[in-house]
């Protein structure tokens, strides 16, 4: 069995989920929820970091993060099944992937601004440098959402849009109605994006 360490609200661990769930290989994986933290929790042995997603195979070898995880899982899918496998559109898409995890890692510093630093400690300015990164990765995919099959880039926006939805109470959407319209498309194409969404 492999062994997924992930919590229900990372948008990076829900990547993960949507992708082994495509490749028909949740039924080979054991998730154990992380709690980041907690510095008792095993996940700072298994990765050093202490972040999630953190996969481990059937070895107990320890992969991350989420880019290599999923590299790891399309080899064993036979390649070519998340991200084409050489070539302009291998870029293409992995570069959308960036967009998109680019996106999660400013959201999520941002919560933990909220969280880690006491209010005095807040800083707007930097709070600021964080939404701008998004605002303009949105208006960047407003103008030309995912197109085509669904692959990596798909999931990464997807996964994206949801971690919104859950923490900052969707506030993307009036802005950005193709998008809504993609992320509707989307969930309907990929049944495990639902199945993985986090209770609010
Ligand atoms: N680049 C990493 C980012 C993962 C990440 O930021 N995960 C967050 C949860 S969504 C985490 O583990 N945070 C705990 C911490 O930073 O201590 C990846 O792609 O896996």
């Amino acid at each position: 069995m492999l062994t997924l360490r992930s919590a229900p609200p990372s948008p990076f661990g829900r990547k993960i989920k949507i992708a082994l769930s495509i490749l028909g290989l949740m039924d080979q994986t054991k998730i154990i929820v992380a709690d980041t933290n907690d510095e008792k929790d095993s996940l700072r042995k298994e990765n050093p970091l202490g972040k999630i997603p953190c996969l481990m195979d059937e070895n107990g070898t320890a992969i991350y993060d989420s880019f290599v995880i999923l590299d790891w899982l399309n080899e064993r899918a036979g390649g070519n099944r998340l991200f084409p496998a050489h070539g302009p559109e291998r870029t293409r898409v992995l570069t959308l992937n960036a967009l998109a995890d680019g996106m999660m890692d400013a959201g999520v510093l941002l919560i933990y601004e909220q969280r880690w630093r006491e209010p005095a400690m807040r800083s707007d300015k930097w709070t600021a440098h964080h939404q701008a990164k998004i605002d303009r990765a949105l208006a960047v995919l407003e103008a030309a959402p995912p197109k085509g099959p669904v692959d990596i880039a798909h999931i990464a926006v997807a996964c994206a849009l949801g971690y919104f939805d859950l923490r900052f109470a969707g506030s993307w959407r009036a802005k950005h109605p193709k998008l809504v319209a993609w992320l509707d498309d989307f969930a309907k194409a990929v049944p495990s994006f639902e199945a993985t969404r986090a209770p609010a």
